[in-house]
């Protein structure tokens, strides 16, 4: 059917690459581990992936042909702000929280990509309303 042709991916927001590790994990604090990380927005799920081996170009074609995601963050009831000063030395750091509990940092040395990054998370958890 026509339908069937439709792009797989419809929801697709975002996907690059950015640095990022999980600080707290419900509730509990975690030894920082920052890695670089493929990671895609799509729709109320944000998805860090094990590492950046995949290309963009590859990953963005074949989604489901990634490695198992590292970290798969329901944005739901989720906040994001930039994070304060004493969180990390890295410049353009935002701080995700999740509704669970779990925080993680997320960096970019490019202010325009960390940017990009933090409207379309911030979109996502407004359009999701907290349901
Ligand atoms: O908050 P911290 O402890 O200063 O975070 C740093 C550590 O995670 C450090 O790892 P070791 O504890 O193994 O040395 C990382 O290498 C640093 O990048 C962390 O600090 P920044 O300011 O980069 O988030």
């Amino acid at each position: 059917a026509w339908h069937s042709a439709a792009p797989p991916f419809k929801s697709l927001e975002k996907a690059g690459v950015l640095n990022r590790t999980k600080t707290v994990d419900r509730g509990k604090r975690l030894r920082k581990n920052w890695s670089s990380s493929w990671t895609v927005l799509e729709g109320r799920i944000l998805t860090f992936f094990k590492d950046s081996k995949h290309s963009a170009a590859g990953a963005l074609r074949h989604p489901s042909t990634l490695t198992t995601p590292e970290h798969t963050v329901e944005l739901s009831g989720a906040t994001l702000a930039w994070a304060s000063k004493d969180k990390s030395s890295k410049k353009h750091v935002l701080e995700l929280k999740t509704r669970e509990g779990s925080e993680f940092l997320i960096q970019h040395d490019s202010e325009q990509i960390i940017t990009a990054w933090q409207k379309a998370i911030s979109d996502s958890i407004s359009r999701l309303g907290g349901c």
